[in-house]
């Protein structure tokens, strides 16, 4: 079902105290006030509509290029740098040479990191690379080889601190296939396990695709982060599209399909904050 562009963000910024939770909302990326966007990303005009219709995130569009978008305000991140996410991406139009698996590149790399709200290295780089005290999820498409990591050209990762250096999961089908990708990412500060979902379908898996136990307070410095999403091209591309994005500022696992858990108390601040432009939640089916 395609989505109705009204509702674009729901957002509160939790003030002092656990009783405050903070969602982020995007169904529609039709207003990105409340990102930064850096390098391709920031030249690529807003609103971007895909082919389908939609108003999509899109952090690369051609050849040569990195850019990344960050929400402007860091989030405070409850109980150990603790959150859960999930977002929707689509890897369309591949450009430029190929790897084994065919034709585009380079990915996309969720990262929440402490440094800037800027934008790494492009290429093979995603974005990501040399974002230093930053944790990153990557959706990696093409193969640059044992050096960085690549088993293949196709395959997740979860990285710390700016390279890629984490355990890696081959995905069989190719994330560049220009269809909608579904991705879950939670960080349970108690247990410093991070897990990753990834799906073609917006049901949450319920065992994890990829693991990695670390410790993000000391891996980020701090507890207050900067959230989005980076990407990279080089002589391989295509258009990266972020389709629709949730972020929970806690361990609150994210079921698409069933209700999705509300704050408790959802604080929201006008001046300088995440814009609020709807008043309820749409489901992203
Ligand atoms: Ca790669
Ligand atoms: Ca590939």
């Amino acid at each position: 079902m395609k989505p109705i562009n009204l509702a674009l963000a729901i957002a509160g910024v939790a003030a002092v105290g656990s009783a405050n939770a903070t969602t982020i909302t995007y169904n529609d990326f039709s207003d990105l006030s409340a990102f930064q966007q850096n390098g391709s990303t920031a030249a690529i005009a807003d609103p971007t509509t895909d082919n389908l219709g939609r108003n999509v995130l899109r952090l690369t569009n051609n050849l040569g290029q990195s850019g990344s978008a960050f929400l402007k305000n860091a989030i405070d991140l409850a109980n150990q740098a603790s959150f859960s996410t999930y977002f929707s991406f689509r890897i369309s139009n591949p450009l430029g040479a190929s790897d084994g698996d065919g034709q585009g590149a380079d990915g996309i790399v969720f990262v929440v990191q402490t440094v800037s709200n800027t934008a790494g290295g492009g290429g093979g780089g995603i974005g990501y690379l040399g974002i230093t005290k930053s944790v990153g999820v990557e959706f990696d498409t093409w193969n640059n080889g044992s050096g960085s990591n690549d088993p293949d050209g196709n395959h997740i990762g979860i990285d710390l601190g700016g390279a890629f250096n984490g355990p890696t999961a081959s995905i069989a089908t190719r994330m560049n296939n220009g269809a909608d990708w579904f991705a879950w990412v939670d960080y349970n500060g108690a247990t410093k396990d991070i897990e990753v979902r990834l799906s073609q379908t917006n049901t949450r898996p319920t065992a994890a695709t990829l693991t990695r136990n670390a410790d993000l307070v000391a891996a980020l410095g701090q507890t207050n982060a900067f959230i989005g999403f980076t990407s990279g091209t080089g002589a391989a591309g295509g258009y990266h599209d972020i389709v629709s994005w949730q972020f929970e500022d806690d361990f609150r696992p994210i079921d698409p399909n069933n209700n999705v858990p509300e704050p408790g108390v959802l604080s929201l601040l006008g001046i300088g904050a995440v814009g609020l432009m709807a008043s309820r939640r749409r489901r992203t089916n």
